[in-house]
């Protein structure tokens, strides 16, 4: 079969001989599904893509950070503090009455192709929990059904998936009933995807003979597709006023915190974003940086070790607060800025992507070969009128689940760990004794906080075998009758 000559015209236009060579080696059957991903391509992304790295241009490099020398680490509210200019009091006061009254939503980023824990399926299913073997999915949706179970209102959840996650985790969700959340307060939606790029020739990549390596357009690609796909007006249509966006990967995180809502609405901010103090200058997350009262985001990646490196007179790091990705915004701001097409730019990314050779066996470099385009969420940051940073405790709140077992960092097992000295800690704050080397898992579906375990386990037990605290019949809860009417039984 011809190539069709818009398609052609395109293909020539952007400079990509290479999808062109590999149609005319394509029987019939292969011409039409190679033609069917290019008909479903957004070209116009692709020449977004394509005018930030040319053929035989160099990897691109990030954009300049000459200014970062006037740059600083933000002033920010430490969560518990009353050294804050704005009271812990006030704020939990603030967040809770905003959190009774349904105005909080949340957005969980799930469309990563979870490329580096090499795991089977989406990454939201992988069996993280340390005695329960809970996903992360289950942990994360247990976190906002304890938040409806508290304050009595549903939490309504947007999940982004991508091409790479959408069916699975759909299917995932109804096997498991949702999680006990109100499946009519449930929003998926599925992001962009753009075509990779070969580094050197800039060439579309084949991921099979007759399909081109497509990537998701980055979880700032959010933006676009909730508003494109109706779910601004979904969350503003359910009574929300913010939003809380937070990753698929972080079992510890605690997205809704009345307190780290309240920081938001008593600072007035229209983004309101977590951090913890960075570990060590290599550590994988971007810092926030503030110059002239404008804040930014630098990604780890972008971050030359030179600056990471740098401290201060205190011996602190320069740049010491580490993005866990956890971001509060006005969804006022979040539907201003819907309508700004050049809101959130792509960032070029060089990472490694399987190649599918000419001998048509698939190639796994062990080096970065390839480049993907990826808008981030949080470059709404320095676009927000005011801003607010609150610095959470790392043991609570951060310990993300990026790599594979066995890795140095940031695997499974490094994740269970601080999920049971998470749990041993809030036991022992509720006057529960666990026995050393007992692993104590929480069930976040049913145990918000320090507050709720008295309801499961009294004060002066000794626990001596591995539990998951919240799955036993309650001693004595009362769900609020407001929150089973809003659940529709
Ligand atoms: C992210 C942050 C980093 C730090 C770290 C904390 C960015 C760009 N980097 O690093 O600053 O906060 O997390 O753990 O934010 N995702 C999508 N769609 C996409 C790409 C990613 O939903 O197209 C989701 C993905 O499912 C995952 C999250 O975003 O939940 C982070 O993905 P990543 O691997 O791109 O970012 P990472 O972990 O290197």
């Amino acid at each position: 079969m011809q190539l069709p000559t818009d398609i052609a015209d395109r293909l020539r236009t952007l400079d990509q001989p290479s999808i062109v060579q590999a149609w005319h080696s394509l029987d019939d059957q292969g011409q039409q599904r190679l033609l069917q991903q290019m008909r479903s391509i957004e070209w116009s992304l692709v020449s977004e893509c394509l005018s930030l790295s040319k053929p035989g241009d160099p990897v691109p490099q990030a954009a300049s950070l000459s200014w970062l020398h006037q740059a600083r680490s933000p002033q920010a509210l430490l969560m518990g503090s009353s050294s804050n200019h704005v009271l812990p009091c006030d704020a939990l006061r603030t967040g809770r009455h905003a959190l009774s009254r349904g105005a909080i939503g949340a957005i969980l980023l799930a469309g990563g192709q979870g490329t580096r824990l090499r795991a089977h399926g989406p990454k939201g299913c992988y069996p993280i929990g340390p005695v329960s073997k809970a996903s992360l999915y289950e942990i994360l949706c247990g976190k906002l059904l304890a938040v409806a179970r508290r304050y009595g209102r549903n939490v309504p959840l947007a999940v982004m998936t991508s091409c790479a996650t959408d069916d699975d985790t759909r299917q995932y969700f109804e096997n498991h009933s949702f999680f006990g959340l109100n499946s009519h307060h449930v929003f998926f939606f599925c992001q962009q995807e753009v075509p990779v790029l070969h580094a050197t020739d800039k060439q579309f990549m084949l991921e099979t003979p007759d399909h081109i390596a497509m990537a998701p357009d980055g979880h700032g690609g959010m933006l676009t597709s909730l508003a494109h796909r109706g779910g601004l007006d979904w969350f503003v249509s359910k009574g929300v006023e913010q939003l809380v966006s937070f990753q698929v990967d972080n079992p510890l995180i605690e997205p809704l915190s009345a307190e780290f809502l309240g920081y938001h609405l008593l600072s007035k901010a229209e983004m309101t974003t977590q951090v913890v103090r960075k570990e060590n200058p290599r550590e994988r997350v971007g810092v926030i940086v503030e110059r002239d009262r404008t804040f930014q985001i630098v990604e780890y990646s972008d971050l030359p070790h030179l600056i990471a490196d740098e401290r201060l007179s205190n011996g602190c790091l320069r740049f010491s607060c580490g993005s866990i990705a956890v971001h509060c915004f006005d969804i006022s701001f979040m539907i201003r800025m819907s309508h700004n097409r050049s809101a959130l730019p792509f960032h070029v990314v060089h990472k490694a992507v399987p190649l599918l050779l000419s001998n048509g066996t698939i190639q796994v470099p062990e080096n970065p070969n390839a480049l993907k385009f990826e808008r981030f969420i949080f470059d709404l940051l320095p676009q927000a009128e005011r801003v607010s940073v609150v610095e959470v405790d790392r043991n609570n709140c951060f310990a993300p689940l990026k790599n594979p077992l066995g890795s140095q960092s940031d695997g499974p097992e490094h994740v269970q760990r601080s999920m049971l000295a998470k749990a041993r800690a809030m036991m022992e704050s509720a006057g529960v004794h666990v026995d050393d080397g007992i692993p104590i898992e929480i069930d976040c579906a049913h145990i918000l906080d320090v507050d709720d375990i008295p309801h499961f386990i009294a004060p002066g037990t000794r626990m001596t075998a591995p539990t998951v605290v919240g799955r036993s019949i309650p001693i004595s809860i009362t769900v609020s009758e407001t929150f089973h009417k809003t659940q529709g039984n």
